[in-house]
């Protein structure tokens, strides 16, 4: 059995999406992080990192969306979604591991500047860039990483799971996603999937 930590609106999203369009047999716990809840001793036994999402598994805890997205991908191979080739799988775990390091961490500046700056006026200079520095990754994934329809082509795969994550992230940073037509056309299929609506709704997306 599969424990899923998540906050609704988090970056969790990615791997509950995976979670529920592989069928997974799973239960999902609620982190609140706005009331703090993800510093309390009872979720910090779960993640030290202090952050969702958090995978329980029978072997142990799984933490960073990229890891916890290949290792419901592994368990569930029926539902296909890792890519055939090792060179491919590695393309697969080298996007998103731009989502998580470069893209996430870019979006993160806008609330979470309190990790890199203690001066307000340093960290409303980081806010100020977030916009500029989204919207430059968004072309770098149009223009070489998403081949379409889904992000490696014609198989949905552990990426579009996390790509789900863009157009949220550009919609609280006032990015119009629309400049970006690959990525407007990958969140309008997302869409159309019943697993990931279902998941959004719980998010209130
Ligand atoms: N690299 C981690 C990032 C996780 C992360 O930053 N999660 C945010 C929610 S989107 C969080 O828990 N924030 C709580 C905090 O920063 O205090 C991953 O991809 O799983």
């Amino acid at each position: 059995m599969l424990t899923l930590y998540y906050a609704k609106g988090s970056s969790a999203l990615a791997s509950h999406i995976l979670l529920e369009e592989v069928g997974a047999d799973y239960a999902v716990h609620e982190v609140p992080i706005q009331h703090g809840a993800h510093k309390e001793p009872a979720f910090l036994a779960v993640n030290p990192k202090a952050r969702v999402p958090a995978l329980q598994t029978p072997e142990g805890v799984l933490t960073e969306n990229p890891a916890i997205l290949n290792y419901v991908a592994a368990t569930h191979p029926q539902a296909g979604m890792l890519p055939d080739t090792p060179f491919q799988r590695a393309q697969a775990d080298a996007l998103n591991a731009y989502l998580c390091a470069t893209m996430h961490v870019a979006f993160a500046h806008k609330l979470r500047g309190a990790r890199w700056a203690d001066t307000e006026e340093a960290r409303a200079d980081m806010a100020n860039k977030v916009a500029e520095n989204l919207a430059d990754c968004c072309a770098l994934l149009e223009e070489h990483y998403i081949k379409g329809p889904w992000a490696l082509g014609d198989q949905f795969t552990v990426c579009d799971a996390y790509l789900a994550l863009v157009p949220l992230w550009l919609g609280k940073a006032g990015v119009d996603i629309s400049a970006y037509p690959k990525l407007q056309a990958h969140s309008d299929a997302m869409k159309q999937r019943p697993a990931a609506l279902t998941v959004m709704a719980i998010h209130g997306i």
